[in-house]
Parts: C-alpha cells; structure tokens; sequence
C-alpha cells in the first residue's frame, strides 16, 4: 500500500489585530518562524508503526495542491490533529473522501472528541497511535476496518509498543529543528492543561537509551539540528532527569524544552543543563501574582513557588540557559492592571523570552467544564480560535475587549527590538558574572 500522512503545520491566531501585530513585532515574529517549522513527531511515530512492506510519505498540509483531482490517490491517508486546525483537517479528510481515498484521522483533538471527528473519517484512533495503527492497517487490508480505535495510554515506550519515529523520511526537507519526546504526561495537573497527560496518555518516561537513539537517528537526516524535547514536563523526576542529561552530555547538541521551575532547586541538574547544552528552559509561570494563581491546579503547587520566582530564574540564567517565561492571560483573578504587572515582572527578571498566550479553555479540559458550567463560554464550536492567543470565554473582571486590547497592548511592550536587546544584556551580564 502506498499511504500518505499530512502535518497540520504552522501557527494559527484568527484575531485579525492580533495577527497584524504578529507580522510586525520582530521578536514574535522570529520566534513563530522557528517553531512553525516543526515537523510532526506524532506522524513520524505513525511512520514507525507502519510495517515496512508499506510505502509511506511524510507531507505538510501546506503542500498539498488545491484541487482536488491533483490530490495523490493514496491507498490510505492520515491526517493528525490539533483543535485550532480541526477545521482544515476535518475539510482535507472530506475532499480525499470525496475522491475515494479512505482517510484515517488521530492526534489529539481527535481523541478529545471522537464523535465529532467521526463524522470525516473511515476510521479514527483516539490516544496513542501506539497498540491501534498496525490493527488498523491488518483490518485495513483484510477489507475489514472498524470505524474506532483505541491506542495505548500506557506503556508506550515499552516493547513491543514503542518504535523509532522514522526520522528518514524527512530527508532532503528544509527542517533544521526536530523534535525528540523523552516523557509524556505532567501530573501537576493543572486546570486549564490540554497537553497529553489529560488527552492520549498517562504519565510515563522513555528509557534514556531509546532518547540517545533516536537523537542520533535524527541527526543522521539533518546536519547538527536544534532539538525540542516534545514533552509536557521534562524534569518532574529529577533522578531519571539527570540520567538523560548525564546521556545527553557526550552528543554535543543544542535542545530546548518544557519544564516546570523545580528545577531551580536542584544545583546537580542545573549545572548538568548547562553542560549537555541545553539553549532554553520553557517554564509555565502563568502569572506574576501568587494570588492569581489559587486554584490553578489541585495542590495550588503553582501558588506556593510564585514567591520564589525571580530568583529561580536567576539561578537558570546564570548557568547561561535562558528562561522563556509563559504567562496566561485572563484568569479568573486578573483585572486589567495585569498586563502592566507581566511587563514589570518580565523587566525585573531579565527574561530573556517571553510567551503572552490568552486562557484557552480547550475542549476536554476541567477549565472548559467549568466555564461551561457557568455559562462563560463562546457558542461551541469555537475550536478555531483555541490558537492561545483569540478569547474564547467571558473573563471574570474585565470584559472581552479589554482582555483583547490588554494582550496587544503587552505585545507591543515586549516584542520590540529594544526591549529585548535590553533583556538580553541583563541576561549576558548575569552569565558573565557568573564565569
Ligand atoms: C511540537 C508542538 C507544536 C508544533 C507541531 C508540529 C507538528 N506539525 O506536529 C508547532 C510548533 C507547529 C505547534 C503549533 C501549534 N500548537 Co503545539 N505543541 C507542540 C508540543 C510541544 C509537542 C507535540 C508533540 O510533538 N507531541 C509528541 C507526539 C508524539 O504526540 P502526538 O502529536 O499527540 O501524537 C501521538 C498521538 O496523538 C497519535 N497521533 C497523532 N497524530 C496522529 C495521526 C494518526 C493518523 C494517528 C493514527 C495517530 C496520531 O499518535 C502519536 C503517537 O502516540 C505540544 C505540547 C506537548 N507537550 O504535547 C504543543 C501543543 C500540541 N500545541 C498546542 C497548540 C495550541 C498549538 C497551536 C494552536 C499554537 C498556535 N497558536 O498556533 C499551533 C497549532 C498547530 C496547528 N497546525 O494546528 C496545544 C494543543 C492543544 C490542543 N488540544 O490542540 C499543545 C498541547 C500545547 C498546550 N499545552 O497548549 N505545536
Ligand atoms: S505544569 Fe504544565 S504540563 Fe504540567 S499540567 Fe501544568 S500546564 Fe500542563
């Protein structure tokens, strides 16, 4: 069989101000580069799972020809998810349907809502591709595919479930950043999360030489790539953390990834951070005010580091790994002087990289729930806007249009040449003091 699997690719913001602002900030905009290059990890692994006396094609949705007696006649497609683009996938599936290709959809907006997506495939896998994508393609030639799969939530970096994602097929393409997973799942569980952990998996770490392969086997397809850890939360477990950054060490790579501000605590990790080269540490702050932040996630863990901040990110940064620091927009507890309080923070701290999103209440969620139930949400469905960025509720105490007008207004505030050329002295002060 020849099967063709399509990336939903690049960065989405429907808010037209917004997405004006976005062409115009330098910072924002080179940063929504990088990242909208990504190829799909969660594809590569689909690849992986298909036995090889299958052909496969890797192809972004950006490619594909716009008329449909262009599109290849695949004897399969797959097509992966994510809720700001269900849109565009669920309209992809209906004109390969249309012309009698057989389309498979998964990924994570799929599982979030497997009925809805039903209604635009010939089958769907809601979780993992992992225990679902070769019964699949068995039924699938067999003349037998059922209308629902179910994948693995659970040890899927094991045998005989875990597999290479076949970083091969992206040889010859323009990617110069590749992801590798290393965890899946964060249990902090925090309310407004719409990352794996609540979606397709439980929490689960792969084994740290399955990492060092597959770094290897990405680097064998692109000469020495940045790479992204694709997990919820890096280093919840500081012991087998250090194990992969002790593994890390000898490959001489630059990575980045997502983590939590433990790690600030941990003067063994930090100073192994820095030594297998990792650029940047993601870190979810989520707002400048402990008092925002009660209720966030069930243990208020969030709440109780607040206070302790700065100086966890000064203990980062000093190692020379900068810290991009995300803030949320719109909680609960924040009125409009909240944006003056991010820009102020992000200044004190030296931030060097900071991610503005919006509250999202994805579907699926116990933010989404809750919203619902107090009658706070947009007419559903409003999955185009879940980009981060487009307000989807009724904020509690300010109105819609002043949340809008607010994020903008910090925008401008923080991704301006100046602003961050002055973060990043502060920031190359404190490396320096350090050495
Ligand atoms: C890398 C990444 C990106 C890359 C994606 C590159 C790509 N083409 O895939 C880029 C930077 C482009 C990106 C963009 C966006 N992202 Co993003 N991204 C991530 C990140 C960090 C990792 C995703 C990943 O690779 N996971 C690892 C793989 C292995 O897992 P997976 O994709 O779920 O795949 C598994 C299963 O889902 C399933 N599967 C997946 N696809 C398919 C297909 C088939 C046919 C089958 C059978 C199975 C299957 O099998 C896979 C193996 O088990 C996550 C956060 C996180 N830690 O998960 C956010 C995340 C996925 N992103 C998010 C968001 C909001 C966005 C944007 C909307 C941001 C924006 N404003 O533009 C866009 C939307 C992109 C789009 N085109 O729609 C949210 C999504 C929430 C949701 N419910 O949709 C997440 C969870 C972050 C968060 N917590 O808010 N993102
Ligand atoms: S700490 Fe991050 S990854 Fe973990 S539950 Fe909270 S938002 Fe999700």
């Amino acid at each position: 069989m020849r099967i063709g699997l399509i990336a939903m690719s690049g960065v989405r913001v429907r808010n037209p101000e917004l997405a004006a602002l976005g062409v115009s900030l330098p910072q924002f905009v080179s940063r929504g580069r990088v990242i909208a290059s990504l190829p799909s990890l969660g594809l590569l692994t689909v690849a992986g799972l298909t036995p090889r006396e299958h052909e496969v094609l890797y192809l972004e949705f950006a490619e594909l020809p716009p008329a449909d007696q262009e599109l290849e006649r695949f004897d399969l497609v797959g097509i992966s998810s994510f809720t700001a683009q269900i849109d565009e996938a669920y309209a992809l599936a209906d004109r390969y349907r249309a012309i009698g290709v057989p389309v498979a959809l998964g990924g994570l907006h799929v599982s979030l809502l497997p009925e809805e997506a039903a209604r635009h495939a010939d089958a769907i896998v809601v979780n993992g591709a992992e225990g679902a994508w070769p019964r699949l393609l068995q039924d699938f030639q067999a003349g037998r595919m059922q209308p629902r799969y179910e994948g693995l939530r659970a040890r899927v970096f094991e045998e005989p479930n875990y597999v290479l994602p076949r970083f091969e097929l992206l040889r010859g393409r323009p990617y110069n950043r590749l992801t590798v997973q290393t965890s899946r799942g964060c249990p902090l569980d925090c309310e407004f999360c719409a990352a794996s952990l609540r979606i397709t998996s439980s929490f689960q770490q792969k084994p740290v030489d399955k990492v060092v392969a597959e770094i290897r086997a990405a680097r064998e397809v692109t000469s020495q790539p940045f790479f992204e850890l694709a997990d919820d939360n890096t280093f919840i477990s500081k012991k087998w953390g250090k194990e992969l950054l002790r593994a890390l060490r000898p490959l001489g790579i630059r990575w980045f990834t997502e983590t939590d501000i433990s790690v600030a605590d941990d003067e063994e990790l930090l100073e192994l951070l820095a030594e297998s080269g990792c650029a940047q540490v993601l870190i979810g702050l989520e707002s400048p005010d402990a008092g925002s932040l009660a209720s966030l996630d069930p243990h208020n863990w969030k709440q109780r580091r607040c206070d302790d901040y700065l100086r966890a990110i000064e203990r980062i940064q000093s190692r020379g790994v900068s810290v991009n620091g995300c803030f949320i927009l719109g909680l609960d507890n924040h009125g409009p002087d909240i944006f003056e309080k991010v820009r102020d923070f992000v200044a004190r701290a030296g931030l060097i990289e900071v991610q503005v999103t919006v509250q999202t209440p994805f579907p699926g969620t116990p933010l989404h729930a809750r919203l619902k139930r107090e009658g706070r949400l947009l007419p559903e469905p409003y999955w185009d806007r879940c980009t981060l960025f487009d307000v989807t509720y009724e904020p509690l105490h300010m109105s819609r249009a002043e949340l809008e007008a607010g994020m903008r207004w910090l925008f401008s505030e923080l991704y301006n040449e100046r602003e961050f050329l002055q973060r990043k002295r502060r920031y190359m002060e404190l490396v320096k003091q350090r050495i």
